[in-house]
């Protein structure tokens, strides 16, 4: 498939642009800095928050050739206003998603995360696992705004017929570092592998996935990634006797957002001048 890849200059995109075109896609890469030394393909620099940029990247690639889908991986991936974050990740799959429909485009996949659903308590999970139908329960605004584009890929879904897929991704990390991240890590190579089934599976419709390895300690629901075609093949566990116990560890563990949960993160909504 020929993919536009937004946020292709981060960790992940970085990744996926080397996994992807292994795997015999054509990636071409959008990102708001420059074509890294070391990055292959067809690039563009712009701000997906601006609905004119993402129109000038969509014509210019249909004046030359044309595009299957869009794997949206750019946002900042912490937490900020709300503002700041509904624009990051709502206003930027908004204005990929028009771009999709006026180009007859039809694939879309997100890189979601956990925190759209991170104040979940663990404690009562069914078989100790997060389904991806819970109720949306954000542990930040960036959780919220992750929440809002999942809606929004559900409107486009059920109103322009597209496949909106949402990898809410854990912790993507070379190795796992912390007693959380043996439940929440996505190894690279997992990553690519969830990406490629939700860009081929057939008609997915609007679909949520968890985005992590098969972690013997995972807290998240692998099945419906599963079928889709995302069959993970790494687990944290191997790396459990390097990972020492750190003094958050517990509080970490009592909600499935870890860090994100915690009182320490709580900030007003809006910044104000004064
Ligand atoms: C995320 O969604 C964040 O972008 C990342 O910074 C990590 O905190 C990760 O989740 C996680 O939960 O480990």
């Amino acid at each position: 498939m020929r993919v536009l890849l937004t946020g292709a200059a981060g960790s992940i995109g970085r990744v996926l642009t080397v996994g992807l075109t292994d795997r015999g896609h054509e990636v071409v890469g959008l990102d708001l800095v420059p074509q890294p030394d070391g990055v292959d393909g067809g690039w563009h620099t712009a701000d997906c928050t601006d609905p004119d940029a993402v129109a000038d990247v969509f014509a210019a690639e249909f004046a030359e050739s044309s595009l299957d889908a869009v794997v949206h991986m750019a946002g900042h991936p912490d937490e900020a206003s709300l503002p700041d974050s509904l624009a990051s990740h709502v206003v930027t799959t908004a204005a990929l998603l028009d771009a999709m429909v006026e180009h007859g485009v039809t694939r879309f996949v997100y890189g979601g995360s956990n925190h759209a659903v991170g104040h979940t308590p663990r404690s009562g999970l069914p078989d100790g696992l997060l389904p991806v139908d819970t109720r949306p329960r954000p542990d930040t605004f960036y959780g919220v705004a992750k929440v809002a584009a999942e809606a929004v890929m559900s409107l486009y879904a059920d109103r322009h017929g597209l496949d909106t897929v949402s990898c809410r991704i854990g912790s993507f990390r070379a190795e796992p570092q912390t007693v959380r991240n043996l439940a929440t890590w996505l190894s690279h190579d997992d990553c690519v592998r969830m990406v490629d089934a939700a860009l081929t599976t057939p008609a997915p419709g609007f679909a949520v996935v968890y985005g992590i390895s098969r972690n013997t300690r995972a807290w998240w629901d692998l099945a419906p990634g599963r079928a889709l075609g995302y069959d993970p093949l790494d687990d944290a566990e191997d790396w459990a006797d390097r990972i020492e116990a750190g003094p958050d560890d517990d509080a970490e563990n009592a909600r499935v957002g870890g860090p994100f949960a915690l009182d320490g993160i709580v900030r007003p909504a809006l910044d104000r001048s004064s």
